[in-house]
């Protein structure tokens, strides 16, 4: 049976958990703090959390654990049939992680662990995160998901990191990202009432909770 490792706090495993939970797979979760040592290295290069274990081995990285899982059970699909409009799932995943994810997660440890807010990251961060969320407004069609009438991974992808990245934006720029892209609120709404979606997030949000009274 697949292993999941992670935490309930983290926005990415939640996104795996949900995309599991989604696809149909008996799965077994296993709590482990992300760590760069080992032997977790073993698991995950980048000491980061989630990763899955398979018969074949380990696997870590959202997008390439959600392409493994599509293709395991290509009967519930995630993705496209047509191949363009697969690759432009691919290039608005990209755009999500490269210029909102990467840009949000910088500052993360001011927002969730109460470290000082360094000024000069923040002032770097937002132009990039402007630009990926006007990329998300000609790229998405919000019909009712993000690329058309089936939810796809980007979907879940999207999702899970605005999940984080609204609170960020909110607390270091005051700045309410969702309403940057028209139809962006409908569509978290819409997401968020995905019964398995709810369940996982319910989870997360206490697992926030219970972080953020402890910290
Ligand atoms: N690019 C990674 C990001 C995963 C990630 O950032 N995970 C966080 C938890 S939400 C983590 O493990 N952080 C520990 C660290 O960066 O050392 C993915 O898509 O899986």
């Amino acid at each position: 049976m697949i292993k999941l490792y992670g935490l309930d706090a983290s926005n990415y495993c939640a996104m795996v958990k949900a995309f599991l939970l989604e696809k149909g797979f008996d799965f077994e979760e296993v709590h482990i703090e992300p760590t760069y040592s080992e032997p977790f290295l073993e698991l995950s290069p980048m000491g980061k959390v989630p990763c899955i274990e398979v018969d074949e081995g380990y696997l870590s990285e959202t997008t390439a654990i959600m392409g493994f899982l599509e293709s395991c059970i290509p009967d519930l699909p995630m993705t496209d049939k047509d191949s363009f409009r697969r690759a432009q799932m691919a290039q608005l995943i990209k755009i999500v992680e490269l210029y909102i994810a990467i840009e949000y997660v910088r500052l993360v440890g001011h927002v969730f662990f109460g470290r000082e807010l360094n000024q000069a990251v923040a002032d770097d961060a937002r132009p990039t995160m402007v630009k990926g969320l006007a990329a998300m407004q000609r790229l998405c069609r919000f019909s009712p998901y993000l690329l058309g009438e089936e939810v796809t991974m980007a979907d879940f992808f999207t999702y899970y990191v605005l999940k984080a990245a609204v609170p960020v934006a909110q607390k270091v720029w005051g700045w309410d990202i969702v309403a940057e892209v028209d139809g962006l609120a409908g569509w978290l709404q819409l997401m968020s009432e995905r019964p398995l979606v709810k369940q996982v997030d319910n989870q997360h949000n206490a697992a926030i909770a219970a972080f953020l009274e402890d910290s």
